[in-house]
This record gives structure tokens, sequence and C-alpha cells, in this order.
């Protein structure tokens, strides 16, 4: 096994590098997820995004969330891609989702995708205000008054996920197709996707994934995208209706990484109420609470999480990283979060003594499904090393995160901003540079 070896950059190489990048991915008000892959603005992407650009400008990082939530839709939902005119073909490109012919609710001045994504936006947020507290005074207004005229849409899609996306009340968000995980090709969906079962004569159209980027190895399969382009399809049957989507899609599953992640945000998000005079406390704390508690339901003996396929109402435990959900969301007993965090550890996750460096990798490399190298299914992902950071000193497990921010920030120092890595040679794979990657590292450099 031959191991990626570099010129290591130093700290202030990386913030800098970083800052380049993000720079040259800025299209005025929205950054792209990378220039060629990704020619768009992705959902929570852009909350990374943001995360990274508050450290160089907090008031560049609010256009971010500015520019994604413009093109919220009239329910409150914040699609999963903004489209940005006059880039290369995506696909599936707005065509393909046609959305503003096929709903009511989609923006008349944005095209979009019709699906959601994790809502980190809100975590992102409270970043962004902390950094303003720092600015000058004339930003320091500026963002203020901007966080504040925001406030209504951010309210609206917590509201939208929080009322649509979890119409039972049980404090787990409903996705409608791997895509809204983020995590496309991970085993937490074989089993649901085996139930998907496109249209005879559906006929599937051309991947620019491959054309843009050519490793098939890397990427999901065919089997798998021509199921996703025909939950796209059925979506569409649905006129993106979530009261008919609900009822009706052969692929509806319970997403514990994003209700962690959720119930985080609610909390970040009324942090920002608060220290803004804006209110609604009392119903984001609740929201909170209502999904931590979801989210510790689907938990083992050892505190890990497990997604559920609503259509079977079957548990769908596979090992995964959306197993640490808990971690993200808190709530544990400190007894199962010791275990939980010596989980994290051990040679099934980030101990494994094959890694190159102990990080979370998408997949267990102990697990049957792990792929080294094929997206979700064994890589590393920066931002979700951020994403367990954050929970990690959320529940207050400070040594844990300071080990894995060290790590973190040394898979980065080779200065590529890979979309992911392989995690047991260090080499950097999928698209580059990336734009999340890079402001996750200036974040963790900074
Ligand atoms: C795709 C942009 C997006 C991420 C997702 C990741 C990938 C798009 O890229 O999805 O075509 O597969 O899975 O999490 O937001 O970076």
């Amino acid at each position: 096994r031959r191991l990626w070896v570099v010129r290591r950059l130093s700290r202030a190489e990386i913030a800098a590098q970083a800052a380049e990048v993000l720079r040259a991915n800025d299209r005025g008000s929205l950054t792209v997820a990378a220039p060629r892959l990704y020619p768009h603005m992705w959902s929570w992407d852009a909350a990374f995004i943001a995360v990274g650009l508050a450290r160089i400008s907090p008031s560049r990082a609010l256009t971010e969330l500015e520019t994604l939530l413009a093109a919220q839709w009239g329910n409150g939902m914040v699609p999963h891609i903004v489209f940005s005119a006059n880039a290369p073909l995506y696909e599936p490109g707005p065509d393909r989702w046609a959305s503003q012919e096929t709903s009511p609710h989609a923006p008349g001045h944005a095209a979009t995708s019709g699906l959601i994504q994790p809502p980190v936006h809100a975590s992102a947020l409270l970043r962004i205000l902390e950094a303003a507290r720092g600015a000058g005074a004339a930003e320091r207004r500026d963002v203020l008054a901007r966080i504040r005229a925001l406030w209504p849409r951010m309210l609206a899609w917590h509201r939208y996920l929080a009322e649509r996306r979890d119409a039972d009340g049980r404090g787990l968000l409903m996705i409608y197709h791997g895509w809204e995980s983020g995590m496309d090709n991970s085993p937490r969906w074989d089993q649901p996707y085996a139930d998907v079962v496109p249209d005879p004569d559906f006929r599937p159209f051309r991947r620019s994934d491959l054309a843009a980027l050519g490793e098939q190895a890397q990427r999901p399969t065919d089997a798998d995208y021509v199921k996703y382009q025909w939950l796209i399809e059925e979506l569409r049957q649905a006129r993106y209706d979530d009261e008919l989507a609900r009822k009706s899609l052969s692929f509806r599953v319970a997403d514990v990484f994003a209700s962690a992640i959720f119930a985080a945000a609610n909390e970040d998000l009324a942090r920002v109420g608060e220290a803004l005079g804006l209110g609604a406390g009392d119903e984001l704390l609740g929201y909170a609470a209502r999904f931590r508690r979801g989210v510790l339901g689907t938990t083992d003996e050892d505190g890990f999480a497990a997604d559920v396929d609503l259509r079977t109402d079957t548990t769908l435990r596979t090992k995964t990283l959306a197993g640490f959900a808990p971690l993200l969301a808190g709530g544990l007993d400190a007894d199962r979060r010791r275990r939980l965090v010596a989980l994290l550890h051990s040679p099934a996750w980030c101990g494994n003594p094959d890694l190159a460096y102990p990080l979370p990798p998408s997949t267990s490399p102990q697990a049957s499904e792990f792929d080294v190298a094929r997206y979700w299914r064994g890589p590393q992902w920066p931002p979700m090393n951020l994403l367990l950071i954050w929970g990690l000193e959320r529940s207050g497990e400070h040594d844990a995160a300071d080990r894995l921010r060290e790590a973190a920030l040394h898979q980065l120092t080779d200065g590529v901003f890979a979309e992911y890595y392989q995690p047991f040679t260090a080499h950097p794979l999928g698209s580059r540079p990336q734009s999340w990657t890079a402001a996750v590292a200036l974040d963790l450099a900074c």
C-alpha cells in the first residue's frame, strides 16, 4: 500500500490556500460547490462554505445563506440545488426537475431542485453571528441587520422540516431520496433502494458526473443512478407535494443523521434568536428536544443510532458514520456517551490500524459493504469531521474533539482540498478543489 506523500503545508499556508480556493470558486453572491463537477450551489455545502467564509468575512459568509434562502420555496423548503445560469450542463438540471411547472411553491426567479439536504444552516448562522462580534462596528451592524431580515426565512425552513418532514412528531426527518441525506450511495440506503424499481419504460438520462470526472470506481454505480433518477420522476408525479409524497414514494426513510443535525441546529437558531431578541425560543428548543428524543429512540446499547425505513417500519442497522448521530444531537446518558466515544476510537472506526489518519471513514472498515474508494461507502469526508467535532464539543467530550480536530487538520495539510479521501492511503479522491473542504480547512486552521 502506497501512502500519498506530499509536502505538508503549515497552518498559515492552509488558511491562505483554502481562502484562495473559496475566492476562485466565488461567483459573486454564491460559491460553486466545485468548479467542474458541481458548478452550482448545494444547500449543505453552502452552510459549510459560510462557516469557512465567516473566518474571513462574516458579511460575505452571510451572503451565501442569503442567496440560498432567496431560492426558498413558498412552503419553507430550502432546495438542495440552486442552479446558476450560464454554468456547464449538470444532470439532473432545471428541465429534469421542472419545479416551476410542477409546484406552486417553487420560486419564480430561481431554478432549483425539488429535494432538501441536511439542515446545517442555523449552525452556520450562529458562527457568522459569533464572527461578526469580532468584526468592525460597521460590518457588525450590517450583519446583525441582515440576520434579522433573514430570520423569517430561517424560521420557515425549520417549521417546514418539523411540520412537513416529521408529520407524525416522532422526532425523525423523513427523506424522499438518498440525495436528501447528502450521503448518496451510503450502505444506509441499500435496503430501501432495493425496493425502488423504475418503470420498465423509464429512460435514464446521461450522467454528467462521469463525464466531468471519469472515475467510475469512485462514484455511485449506474444501477444506483437509474434509481436516483427514477425517484425524481416519482416526486414530479407527486407534484413535490409533501402530503402525496409521504404516501406514494417508493423511498421514504427516517434519516437519523439529518435529524441529529436538526436537533443541534434548532438549539443554534434559538441562540441566534435570543441574542437578537427575535423570540421563537420555546418553539425551537421544543423541536430540539423532540428530535433529540427521536435520535436517541433508535440507539442500541452502545448508543449507536439507526435509520428507519418508514415504508416497512424497519430499523436499518448499518455500520456507517450516521450511527454517531447522538454525539451531534446530545442527550445520551454519561455511561452510553462514553461507550459511543470509545466505539469511535475503536478499531471499527478511527482506531483502525490501517487508517492513514484517525478520522471516521463514511462506512466502517469492518462492515461488509466497505469500499475504500467509492464515495460514501468508505472514504473520509472533511465536513463530516467538522460535524463530529462540533458534536463532541457540544457533548462535553473536549479531548475527543481535540483529537479529531488535530487529525482532520493534518489530513488537509496536503493542500489539495479534495472532495473525499481514501482512508488507508490518504489519496485525495473525487473533485477538487471542493469548496466545502476548503471551508472546513479554513475553519480548522484559524
Ligand atoms: C451528486 C455537492 C454534493 C454534496 C453531496 C454529495 C454530492 C451530488 O455532492 O452529491 O451528484 O452526487 O454526495 O453531499 O452536497 O458537494
